[in-house]
């Protein structure tokens, strides 16, 4: 895992999506881990009882009936009290427990890093209060660090599903749902919405990257700088077409006059591994095509084509890519 230094390389991002670990089978953290325990135990258990079933059921089958009785008497009461009641009781109430204390583990940690995540219709904001750091569409974490989420939505029911970090959680308008992962082994998860929310919700994926903690405080002190300072004439005339043509109604880059919140915050987009969460992967060409027209690469998204001149368009692209 790396944090980028040069954002002209797309072929490792793509990688990153690709390698990105998806699978509830293989947790990679604490959480993970217990949600899966519980799950083979129940699906052991279950199986038992299942084949248990069949057999008993095969035996019903197989056996001759003994009388001509159309109807057979009810059966032996004990058959009825073991079979009926104190079976289920024994299989049930340790299963009951065993999920009562799963559940009562999955409280998040004191001493954990607070990370704020907003769904959309289709992207995720992804703030650090501690930090003061806002990103998008992707979250870094420390690796052995318990991570606390803080969720909430800004329109419609979202949920939160890393498949081999944690168990699913409900993105609420109006509420804050708290949650919790940790990460045991660096690289990158893939995590997905999981509460259909309209048109895009299946390409509304965030990946979460796991680094050392020195990699991730490095990455924290970089990610803390406004990424203002257009220093050549080409990024200066991108920063400009930028102002004038109503990105920063609804972008942020901090440290400039764009200040808008209905899409994702852009300060340093050139570091983002994909674009349109998940959609492709983050390179000059993707991101031309974006700007471009973006209903194209993601049908119904929210954000409108643009009408950048011509002559803007490249220096644009090469502004939006210099802010890493
Ligand atoms: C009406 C609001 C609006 C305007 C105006 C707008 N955008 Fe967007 N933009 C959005 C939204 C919403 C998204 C998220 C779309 C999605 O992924 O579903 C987005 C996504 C993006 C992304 C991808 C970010 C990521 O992390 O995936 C880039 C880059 C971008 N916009 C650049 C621009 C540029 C450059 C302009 C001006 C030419 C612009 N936008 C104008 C709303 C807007
Ligand atoms: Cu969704």
């Amino acid at each position: 895992m790396k944090i980028y230094a040069n954002p002209q390389s797309a072929a490792n991002r793509i990688e990153e999506f690709l390698e990105a670990k998806s699978s509830g089978f293989h947790p990679f953290g604490p959480v993970a881990a217990m949600i899966s325990d519980l799950w083979w135990v129940m699906l052991a258990v279950f199986t038992a009882i299942f084949l248990l079933v069949l057999v008993l059921l095969a035996l019903g089958l197989l056996r001759r009936r003994q009388s001509k009785d159309p109807q057979p008497p009810l059966g032996d009461i004990r058959f009825i009290t073991w079979g009926g009641l104190v079976m289920p009781a024994l299989i049930l109430v340790p299963l009951l427990v065993y999920t009562l204390i799963t559940t009562k583990k999955l409280q998040p940690p004191g001493d954990a890093l607070t990370i704020r995540l907003t769904g959309y219709m289709w992207w995720w904001d992804v703030q650090y209060p501690e930090s003061g750091i806002t990103i998008a569409n992707e979250i870094y974490v420390p690796v052995g660090q318990p991570v606390r989420l803080e969720m909430t939505s800004g329109d419609v029911i979202h949920s939160f599903w890393p498949p081999s970090l944690s168990g699913k959680t409900d993105l609420i308008p109006g509420q804050t749902t708290v949650h919790w992962l940790q990460v045991d082994q660096a690289g990158s998860y893939r995590a997905q919405c999981a509460e259909f929310c309209g048109l895009q919700h299946a390409r509304m994926a965030l990946l979460v990257i796991a680094v050392s903690p020195e990699e991730f405080a490095a990455w924290t002190t970089q990610r803390q700088k406004p990424m203002a300072v257009a220093e050549d004439a080409t990024k200066q005339q991108g920063q400009r077409a930028f102002m004038n043509e109503g990105c920063g109604e609804c972008h942020t880059i901090r440290g400039t006059a764009a200040q808008g919140k209905v899409g994702p915050d852009l300060t340093h987009i050139g570091s983002r591994s994909s674009l349109g969460a998940g959609v492709v992967a983050n390179s000059y060409g993707s991101l031309a095509g974006w700007v471009a027209n973006p209903q194209a690469l993601k049908p119904g998204n929210r954000m409108p084509p643009s009408y950048v001149k011509a002559e803007d368009y490249h220096p644009l692209i090469t502004y939006l890519m210099s802010l890493e």
